[in-house]
């Protein structure tokens, strides 16, 4: 269930061409493998306001969720690292397990 929820917001999100889900929690980036954990849940979406589009990961380990900054362009998207989003009190985190 959590990996067809998965691959249904990728490929409404991003191109296909671009970015490849795959089942063992590997996004193939323009060739570039970024490891993302398995029954992760990726959403593109311009979390930090620059124009292009960054990736929000809830993560199956502790529920976590990663942001991968684009520091490429929309069109030649590139993810070299990321961050856990916190909140007040912590690590922002959703239901896992
Ligand atoms: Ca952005």
């Amino acid at each position: 269930m959590k990996i067809s929820i998965t691959m249904v917001l990728c490929a409404v999100v991003l191109s296909a061409e671009l970015v490849e889900f795959t089942s063992a929690g590997v996004l193939l980036c323009n060739g570039a493998r970024l490891d993302v954990g398995t029954y992760a849940a990726p959403l593109a979406v311009d979390w930090n306001g620059d124009g292009k589009k960054d990736l929000i990961i809830g993560q199956f380990a502790y529920g976590r969720i990663r942001f991968y900054p684009n520091v490429g362009t929309n069109s030649t998207p590139v993810f070299n690292e990321y961050y856990f989003l916190l909140d007040g009190l912590g690590n922002l985190s959703v239901p896992w397990g």
